[in-house]
């Protein structure tokens, strides 16, 4: 096993792997950037390394400088978390030329699933549903006519190189197909500068069904069931769940087993996710492919009792899987609230800043991952998610209602805004607690000013307490005292409650 890890990443994945570390009796190494000096996943490694400026393209994103840093302190693997390296094949490369072990899959399976196209090629060929649609890359405007005369609208125009949901169009109309090609080959040549297209049937209101996978280097192939991402807002997911309220018990093998021959066919090792949609007769088509561990990992962790982690380490050194697909089943329900430092009332505008004071919630079923603390601030230079609250429950309606109380408990008071209230108005929705919803409901349904903070009792108590705060600096002050050097608890309250109508 490995002495000491390289964690290439920040935030509350790098404390995350941080942890699965420390439980395998591994040392680590952070690498921070200027603007992460003092964040905690600096506090918790056992090495911390400078590795440049704040933007991540000058630091955390810099080859040479996170290889320089393995090798500095003595690091014999590194771990890429999600996002930055995690899916970069020339990241993977450099790491083993080094002498080094990237925490991770092959390279040749990252840039075979990295290839829209080529991936639903290798997918079909291997017996894997995919949508219906061009099984070659399009080159012109009558390709596109063809196929949508073959397959019917309405269609899908999708960049080969895309993801995220960049440079895809839908079609309804045959006179919809030129203006939609400049669209997508515009933004596929701008953010991928790779302007390929290719078109798929268009699903109304899928479902986002995504399969945890894992393999080892031995040839063993497992899959760990299905999270429900469904819970969406322009491509971001802000919930996931598992198991899936969508999915029986018949389509949860099928998928299962389908996954397997997925990961099988790219020679994929270490964990990865196969993404399905599901459509509303619940035929499921593979999408895209995943290789690396993701954000909502933990709720397949809390329903499996398997530390995805933890094994993604173990497989790198070479051990193999400590279970096998017998060994697993789903027990209970899960479900991950994704907390945003954004505006929900500003359009959802990241909104990073200070956090003056937080509580972070615990009591049965409650986990939490986050890299921020209070007095931390959270930097404008990377993603705006600043905590993951990860909740089990024996059933559904446990979880949902433990999620509740959990959600109540949390406060984060600062000069950051966060999405808490959406989650709060997300768990006591009808069609949530009765897992109807598609990949439209959030869109469709939440308006800022159906929050649950416009209340005026929360008013009167956040007011209370402001008081009984300032009340309580007044007794134990003291002569000499300097100030409070932040705003006042009258001021803190204005803001949190007052300011933002
Ligand atoms: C689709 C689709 C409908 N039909 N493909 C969005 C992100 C990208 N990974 C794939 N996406 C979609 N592809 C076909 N053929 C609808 C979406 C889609 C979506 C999928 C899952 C969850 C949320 C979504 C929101 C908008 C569009």
């Amino acid at each position: 096993m490995f002495k000491r890890i390289l964690v290439a990443n920040r935030g509350e994945i790098a404390v995350r792997v941080i942890r699965a570390c420390r439980d395998l009796g591994i040392e680590t190494t952070a690498v921070f950037s200027d603007a992460d000096r003092t964040a905690l996943h600096v506090r918790e490694a056992d090495h911390a390394v400078a590795v440049g400026p704040p933007p991540a393209a000058e630091s955390y994103l810099q080859i040479e400088k996170i290889i320089a840093a393995a090798r500095a302190t003595g690091a014999e693997a590194i771990h890429p978390g999600y996002g930055f390296f995690s899916e970069n094949a020339g990241f993977a490369r450099a790491v083993a030329a080094a002498g080094l072990v990237f925490i991770g899959p092959p390279p040749e399976a990252i840039e075979a699933m990295g290839d829209k196209v080529a991936s639903r090629q290798l997918m079909a060929s291997a017996g894997v549903p995919v949508v219906p649609g061009s099984p070659d890359v399009l080159t012109d405007e009558a390709a596109v006519r063809a196929i949508a005369r073959e397959i019917g609208f309405p269609i899908m125009l999708k960049a080969s190189a895309g993801g995220g949901g960049k440079g895809m169009r839908e079609i309804h109309r045959e006179d919809e197909i030129a203006s939609a090609l400049r669209a997508v080959v515009g933004e596929a040549k701008s953010s991928f500068g790779d302007s390929r297209f290719y078109v798929e049937k268009f699903l109304r209101q899928p479902h986002h069904v995504e399969v945890q996978i894992i393999a080892d280097t031995r040839g063993h192939t497992v899959h760990l069931f299905e999270r429900e991402c469904s819970i969406q807002r322009r491509h971001q997911k802000v919930v996931e769940e598992s198991p899936s309220p969508f999915i029986t018990p018949m389509l949860r093998k099928a998928m299962g087993e389908v996954a397997v021959r997925a990961a099988k066919a790219v020679g994929y090792v270490n964990a990865g996710t196969i993404e399905f949609l599901v459509d509303a007769d619940r035929n499921f088509y593979f999408l895209e492919m995943n290789t690396r561990i993701q954000v909502e990992h933990p709720i397949t962790e809390l329903v499996t009792g398997v530390d995805l982690v933890k094994e993604q380490i173990r497989i790198a050194a070479g051990e193999p899987l400590s279970f096998t697909q017998r060994d697993l089943s789903q027990r209970g329900a899960a479900i991950e609230c994704r907390i945003y430092a954004e505006d929900p009332v500003n359009g959802f505008a990241p909104a990073p800043g200070r956090i003056d004071s937080m509580r972070i919630p615990t009591g049965p079923g409650v986990r939490v991952d986050t890299g921020v603390q209070s007095g931390a601030e959270v930097p404008i230079y990377y993603d705006p998610m600043i905590a993951k609250l990860a909740i089990w429950g024996r059933d559904r309606a446990e979880a949902i209602a433990r999620t509740r109380r959990a959600l109540d408990e949390f406060a984060i008071v600062g000069e950051l805004r966060t999405n808490i209230e959406l989650h709060r108005w997300l768990m006591n929705h009808p069609r949530f607690i009765a897992g109807d919803y598609d990949n439209q409901f959030l869109e469709n349904e939440y308006h800022p000013a159906a929050r649950t903070d416009a209340d005026p009792m929360r008013l009167a108590a956040t007011l209370m307490a402001a008081v009984a705060a300032h009340r309580n600096h007044a007794d134990t002050a003291r002569d000499g005292d300097r100030p409070p050097a932040r705003a006042s608890a009258w001021k803190t309250a204005a803001r949190l409650e007052l300011m933002r109508r």
